[in-house]
């Protein structure tokens, strides 16, 4: 880096899935690449990890006074942005998700001054489903237009951004990376022994099941796929979904077929097990979980939906077909799993790209740019 270092404010769902893993990582490798990073969360990110010199923490703490009727967290929020940037003299605050974090940002922005800028980073929901509600459209504007910089995880999320909130900003494309010291093939032959037998296939779905995933899509795929080959579905994560998933399985009578792994942190690990991944999701900016099975070389089979298809190319890193169109999916599965030298090819294929276009440096890289460029020091 031949720039000054930078001091930098993130806000993200601390929790929450793709958005929070994505906006923790890339706070490591900005703290590793010397910059001072200062997390302003009401917990601490779950995946921040051990402790770095340039990572800092600020929790929230919501005022509950007799007057409010609802805690108002949003507005507790903005106060500790701005306090944090004022302390810590930060450069730039970077949020992920325009509501309610871009439009806290503004307002910390307004108590500290011009000088801080905010980033803004745009994962999905805000536009997927939040933008679908009238009553919030006016306040997801604000946030996209009043912020210093937007950026998106997919050229398809840019793209409805703009149709569904008329927005004609620049947009950056700032797509999901993963880490290659963490996402790489592990071998798994013992931990497969704990889920399949030697002949069986691993089929496995990752996700916070949620109705966009379309998990019945998932088990119906299996459940067309298990007829002609040996096979198991492993499910990982938890949500909503699940106990109607569970009864669909038990239906089918598949239920000793498909095994429940619960919510798994170690997620390289886990995926190496599987043979395809399935994502057959109804909306998906990016989806990271087809990214870090990419990077442990196992190819996806799911649906065209969203940013999917900038992420797995059909035919070379996994196979898409159209959202609900569960036959053809099972179809690509069956040729993946009966096809050696198809599995071989994709496999090397998708540790290239999730090596080239993925890669944490090069993302890492385009999102310092755009500091430096709000900051007016490009
Ligand atoms: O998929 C979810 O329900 C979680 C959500 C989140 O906030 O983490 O995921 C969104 O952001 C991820 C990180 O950018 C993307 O990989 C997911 O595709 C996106 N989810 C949707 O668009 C439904």
């Amino acid at each position: 880096m031949n720039q000054e270092p930078l001091k930098i404010g993130i806000t993200c769902y601390p929790s929450l899935g793709g958005s929070g893993v994505v906006a923790t990582e890339l706070g490591k490798l900005l703290a590793e690449q010397g910059h001072q990073v200062h997390f302003i969360a009401h917990s601490i990110p779950f995946r921040l990890g051990s402790f770095h010199k340039n990572i800092f923490y600020h929790e929230v703490e919501v005022n509950d006074y007799y007057v409010f009727r609802y805690p108002p967290y949003d507005l507790s929020l903005a106060s500790k942005m701005a306090q944090v940037a004022k302390m810590q003299q930060l450069d730039v605050l970077h949020v992920h998700y325009a509501v309610p974090h871009a439009v806290c940002a503004l307002l910390a922005k307004q108590m500290v001054g011009n000088q801080l800028k905010v980033v803004t980073t745009l994962h999905g929901t805000d536009i997927t489903v939040l933008a679908q509600d009238e009553s919030l459209k006016d306040l997801i504007r604000l946030g996209i237009n009043e912020s210093d910089a937007v950026t998106a995880v997919s050229q398809d999320l840019i793209r409805e951004t703009r149709e569904l909130l008329d927005i004609s900003r620049d947009i950056d494309l700032t797509y999901n990376f993963v880490d290659p010291r963490v996402y790489y093939y592990r071998d798994s032959k013992s931990l497969r022994q704990d889920y399949a037998s030697p002949n069986e296939k691993i089929m496995m779905h990752i996700s916070n099941f949620r109705p966009v995933k379309r998990v019945n899509d998932v088990v119906d795929i299996f459940a067309r796929v298990q007829e002609h080959i040996p096979s198991k579905l492993l499910l990982v994560g938890e949500g909503p979904d699940l106990p109607k998933i569970q009864c669909r399985i038990n239906e089918l009578g598949l239920e000793d077929k498909v095994r429940f792994l619960g919510k798994q942190d170690e997620i390289a690990h886990v995926i190496s097990m599987a043979d395809v991944l399935l994502l057959p999701s109804e909306k998906e900016s990016f989806g990271l979980v087809a990214l870090e099975a990419m990077a442990c070389g196992v190819p996806t089979v799911g649906s065209t939906a969203g940013g999917i298809p900038e992420l797995v190319t059909h035919g070379e890193t996994g196979f898409l077909a159209p959202i609900g169109d569960t036959e053809t999916m099972a179809q690509h599965v069956l040729e993946i799993l009966k096809d050696e030298a198809l599995s071989e090819r994709l496999r090397k294929a998708c540790l290239e790209r999730s090596m080239t276009m993925f890669c944490n440096k090069l993302i890492r890289g385009k999102y310092e740019e755009i500091y430096y460029r709000v900051l007016g020091r490009d």
